[in-house]
């Protein structure tokens, strides 16, 4: 199987200055869109009770039914009227300076390109379904909207501080896999797991994960993997406390960081707050290749 390859080192044809691109919503093919309707056919048979209420009060204002691909123009319609954030197409993965900088301009870089049936369950690279579904609809949200700005200003700054490392892992931990403490119990939150049918209901529900107190510094230290589930979760207390963490400067938490080494993704340290401490079955099974 061919491995499309969307991630570039540098503008492909056609990308703007910021690697925007034209979404050209008329090109995608009845396909294409066919494509879409099954990826969101199959994950709204797994959200109900497992997603958040931020998340799906998003999908539900966004009108993102399973009609087909969202065109982004009406699509940002609904959504700046909201937070004022807004979808824009890119070619695929962008350089983390580029992603960083339209995240602190409330624009959410999303791949205009959509997986092949044949990767239906899983590919390495954001696609529209991910990258819309996945993303877009926490940004209905004003706390987790303002959240996703002040990241985006954090990675300009941490850029220049050499520390893209710890914080590219808060974006995994928190916006692409995080779990949110509820009322009802736990939900998902992050969009790696919310576009996934497999892994939404593994990261609930699998006794394998660790599922763990979320703590700013714990979470900068742990590695995370790209090619499987998870083997930790981090439970966040609430939006507004990860909003709140993520507006404290962030200089002395990178000192303390510089002189602790980076823990293996199935640690469990004496101060964590362990909600589950998996058995890694599934982790067994696969090939680590913790990063
Ligand atoms: N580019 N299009 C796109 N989407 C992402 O989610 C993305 C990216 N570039 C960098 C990136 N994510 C990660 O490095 C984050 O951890 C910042
Ligand atoms: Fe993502």
């Amino acid at each position: 199987m061919t491995t499309d390859s969307h991630v570039f080192a540098s503008p492909p044809a056609g990308c703007a200055e910021d690697w925007t691109v034209p979404q050209a919503w008329g090109d995608y093919t009845a396909a294409e869109h066919a494509t879409w309707v099954t990826l969101y056919e199959r994950q709204m048979k797994v959200l109900e009770g497992r997603a958040c209420p931020e998340y799906l009060a998003g999908l539900a204002a966004l009108d993102l039914h399973g009609g087909g691909i969202p065109d982004f123009d009406k699509l940002n319609a609904r959504l700046s009227a909201l937070t004022g954030w807004q979808v824009v197409a890119v070619p695929g993965l962008v350089p983390e300076s580029v992603f960083f900088d339209h995240l602190a301009e409330r624009r959410f870089p999303a791949g205009r390109f959509i997986r092949r049936p044949d990767q239906l369950d899983y590919l390495q690279e954001p696609d529209i379904f991910h990258d819309v579904f996945g993303h877009v609809p926490m940004l209905c949200d004003p706390v987790f909207a303002d959240y996703m700005v002040e990241y985006g200003r954090g990675g300009q700054r941490a850029a220049g501080l050499g520390q893209l490392e710890q914080l590219a892992r808060l974006y995994w931990y928190t916006v692409e896999f995080g779990l949110l403490q509820t009322p009802q119990g736990l939900r998902i939150c992050g969009a790696g797991i919310v576009s996934s049918a497999t892994e939404s209901v593994f990261a609930l529900e699998s006794p394998s994960p660790n599922r763990i107190g979320f703590e700013l510094e714990r979470v900068m230290r742990t590695r995370y993997r790209i090619d499987d589930f998870q083997q930790v979760y981090f439970v966040i207390p609430s939006l507004s406390e990860l909003l709140r963490v993520t507006l404290q400067d962030f200089a002395p938490v990178y000192a303390r960081l510089a002189d602790q080494e980076a823990l293996a993704i199935d640690a469990i340290l004496p101060g964590d707050l362990v909600l589950q401490r998996g058995d890694q079955s599934h982790a067994r099974l696969a090939s680590p290749s913790a990063r």
